[in-house]
């Protein structure tokens, strides 16, 4: 028996010392140390010892139990240590690596332009004032001096959904009820940016579904001058200082006169090129002085009060100040072309 337990002891300290992992020294620790372990079968046997034997079998026993366990102990704490290390190893963060940039979005593009230029003029006083894109016929058209059957209507071919109500085709609708709600006081001084919708083929340079901002300053003793002084603070504010504009005469129903500005063109400086077809300018927006008709249907008396409205297209600005070909790219949602002009 004392060859016996030898033997057991050498093999299992052997095993224990080999041994890769807590599972397979667990299995070890029954294998000798459990109810069935071989230290445990070797015990049962001690009946059949001489009582002379039996302290010392007995003796050297525990001490290759305790010799077991300890190595066990031992071994465990080892293994534990080093998968500790492992996972340290594993989990370990090197600080120094560049972290994964997180896919930070960005304002579209035409947001961007549309806050610029409410920045400006709600710096000048002027309030952002919105309204439904789904109108009556009568503020997107009537209201603005374009009676039923107006030629001028089919400029703007519309999707009606009732006899009464259609998308509308501009968002001059919004300074119509605004000024509806004046009641006939003056001052009105507003910023109205929005969709809005004209029954277009989609190609490069037109879109169904576009944005527009345009802008009404009502008050008693509005000039041409007021106008001019207010487009050229916006054509400078959004293209720089360096540029200059031009007020060409032109046609609205809803403004007389009417006006259309041109700024100087960037690429030649005003010399001609293929950017302006080379005529140095390039058209950017339309203006007015508000129709005494359009003030008289909205209230205003006439006589005592007069106004300068405009309307511009923030595509049209954004393609300008940033070479943009193709109108459909505000549409297609293609981050690549999008994440080129994200201002976080
Ligand atoms: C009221 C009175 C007058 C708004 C105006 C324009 C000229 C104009 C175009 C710009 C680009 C349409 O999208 S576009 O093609 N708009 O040129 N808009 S004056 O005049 C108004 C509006 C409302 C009550």
């Amino acid at each position: 028996m004392k060859e016996r337990l030898q033997s057991i002891k050498e093999e299992a300290l052997q095993q224990i010392d080999e041994v890769k992992d807590s599972k397979a020294l667990q299995d070890l620790r029954v294998k000798y140390l459990g109810k069935k372990g071989q230290i445990t079968e070797v015990l049962k046997g001690m009946g059949k010892l001489s009582k002379e034997e039996r302290p010392v079998i007995g003796q050297l026993a525990n001490d290759i139990r305790d010799a077991i366990t300890e190595a066990l102990d031992t071994k465990q704490a080892t293994l534990e240590e080093a998968a500790l290390e492992q996972q340290l190893k594993e989990e370990t963060i090197d600080v120094t690596l560049p972290g994964k940039p997180a896919q930070v979005g960005g304002s579209h593009l035409l947001m961007g332009v549309i806050r610029d230029i409410e920045d400006l003029f709600t710096s000048m006083g002027y309030e952002v004032a919105e309204g439904p894109e789904v109108e009556t016929d009568y503020y997107n058209f009537e209201a603005l001096n374009l009676p039923k059957g107006h030629p001028a209507r089919d400029m703007q071919d519309s999707f009606y959904i009732t006899e009464e109500l259609l998308m509308r085709t501009h968002t001059s609708p919004v300074q119509a009820r605004t000024m509806n709600q004046h009641e006939g006081r003056g001052p009105v001084k507003i910023i109205c940016p929005g969709k809005v919708y004209r029954r277009d083929t989609d190609d490069a340079t037109h879109s169904h579904q576009f944005t527009q901002i345009e802008g009404l300053y009502v008050d008693e003793n509005i000039r041409m001058s007021d106008l001019k002084g207010t487009l050229n603070a916006l054509a400078k504010y959004l293209f720089g200082e360096d540029r200059d504009i031009r007020l060409r005469p032109s046609y609205f129903p809803f403004t007389e006169p009417s006006v259309e500005m041109d700024i100087s063109c960037k690429m030649c400086g005003g010399e001609g090129c293929s950017v302006c077809k080379q005529t140095g300018w390039i058209e950017m927006l339309g203006a007015g002085l508000v129709h005494p008709n359009v003030l008289e249907m909205a209230g205003f008396d006439s006589e005592r009060y007069s106004g300068f409205a405009f309307g511009m297209g923030p595509e049209r600005i954004a393609m300008l100040k940033h070479g943009i070909e193709d109108i459909r790219h505000f549409y297609t949602n293609d981050v690549r072309f999008l994440k080129q002009f994200h201002r976080v």
